[in-house]
């Protein structure tokens, strides 16, 4: 970041305080994040980003579904008389121009919002946490049932199945990297799943199934916690956008609930943890089963399985494609990644009466 004027963009920026010294903050693989440490004390502390416009093309539309997203939480905060808002939802700040963000000379993108005080985030995930994410989520979703406008989608198609299983043909077609051979067998156990995997696209067609504002990367590490582990809100806000609710509910359980990380090569470490698949979904269904349809309810098991198998896909493809989409660390990373989630797929599948059996128990 040496070569990065921060003074320069932050003065772009109506922020209280005097700078004292801008650092590195967190893990992202998408945004680079810095901490902007101010004085004298009393003034808030910032965190400034700078926004992955390769990923995010339409920032405009990312930060006006932001803006309208963080206000309405806002205002629902308020409306309940919840104390301490302020660590409750995130807050941007404005730029001069009037947006919240801001574009150097080189191109650059650019936001800033306020650093909210004495909280942590994990990585891994307890029973506890599972169940009080659930809770969070749902919530989440709760509030923004009646956002009164309607938002872009960041990423156009991000969770389309049938958009994935499409790419996944072309890059068979194509075979780009002539990995098709040592992967057929893989291709064609998904392409035995593919149509029902595509459920909810064509339910969404006949007008059965909703989109509603989702979270879309529901990961324990996109939630803040107080001290006291108590959730204090949700924050990397990028992907929020319509989709269907299974998003947030699948995502997540395809992180959390595999015994191991989504690249173990080990597939005998792989395997879906039901105790946390049980507290992460009581939690949900407790937030958000006022506002879920019955057609919701009655897929969260498809849910759990769409997830592996989407990010099965999309690993896979990648593979194809030669590696242009993830960051690999060795050159059979995807294909490690796409047997670990094909492994993930199939043990939830296993478990599909299981999985079923609980959820009926919580209604
Ligand atoms: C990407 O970079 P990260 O981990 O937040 C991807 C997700 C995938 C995930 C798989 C914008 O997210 O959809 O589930 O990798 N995000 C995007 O690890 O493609
Ligand atoms: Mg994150």
């Amino acid at each position: 970041m040496s070569d990065i004027d921060t003074a320069g963009i932050l003065a772009q920026f109506e922020i209280s305080g005097t700078v004292r010294e801008v650092k590195p903050l967190g893990n992202g693989l998408i945004n680079d994040t810095y901490r902007v440490v101010t004085e004298p004390n009393g003034a808030p502390d910032y965190v400034l980003q700078r926004i992955n416009n390769a990923i995010f093309q339409d920032v405009d539309l990312l930060q006006h579904n932001i803006e309208v997203v963080t206000a309405h939480i806002r205002r629902k905060l308020e409306a309940a008389g919840t104390p301490d808002i302020g660590r409750r939802v995130l807050q941007f700040v404005k730029a001069r121009s009037g947006k919240t963000y801001y574009r150097d000379e080189a191109g650059r993108y650019w936001r800033v919002m306020v650093f909210i005080p004495d909280s942590v985030t994990h990585e891994v995930v307890t029973p506890e946490h599972a169940y009080d994410c659930g809770k969070a989520f749902g919530n989440f979703e709760k509030m923004l049932v009646d956002v009164p406008e309607q938002l872009g989608e960041t990423i156009p198609d991000f969770h389309n199945m049938e958009l994935r299983i499409r790419q996944l043909r072309e890059a068979v077609q194509n075979d780009a990297a002539g990995r098709l051979a040592e992967v057929r067998d893989i291709v064609d156990e998904l392409e035995r799943d593919a149509d029902e995997m595509c459920q909810a696209e064509r339910l969404y067609r006949e007008g059965r199934l909703p989109k509603r504002i989702c979270h879309c990367d529901t990961k324990v590490n996109n939630m803040l916690f107080d001290r006291d582990g108590q959730v204090l809100c949700v924050i990397d806000l990028d992907t929020v956008m319509p989709s269907f609710i299974f998003s947030d509910y699948g995502d997540f359980l395809r992180t959390a609930a595999n015994f191991t990380a989504e690249d173990d090569p080990d597939l005998s470490r792989v395997g879906f943890n039901e105790e946390i698949f049980k507290a992460f979904t009581t939690g949900y269904l407790e937030s958000a089963r006022d506002f879920l349809k019955p057609i919701e309810v009655e897929l969260l098991p498809y849910a759990v399985a769409l997830f592996p198998f989407m990010q099965c896909v999309r690993f896979l493809t990648d593979y194809l494609n030669g590696d242009t989409y993830y960051k690999i660390k060795y050159p059979t990373h995807n294909l490690d990644r796409t047997r670990n989630q094909l492994t993930l797929y199939r043990t939830v599948r296993q478990h599909n009466d299981a999985i079923s059996t609980f959820i009926h128990t919580l209604l």
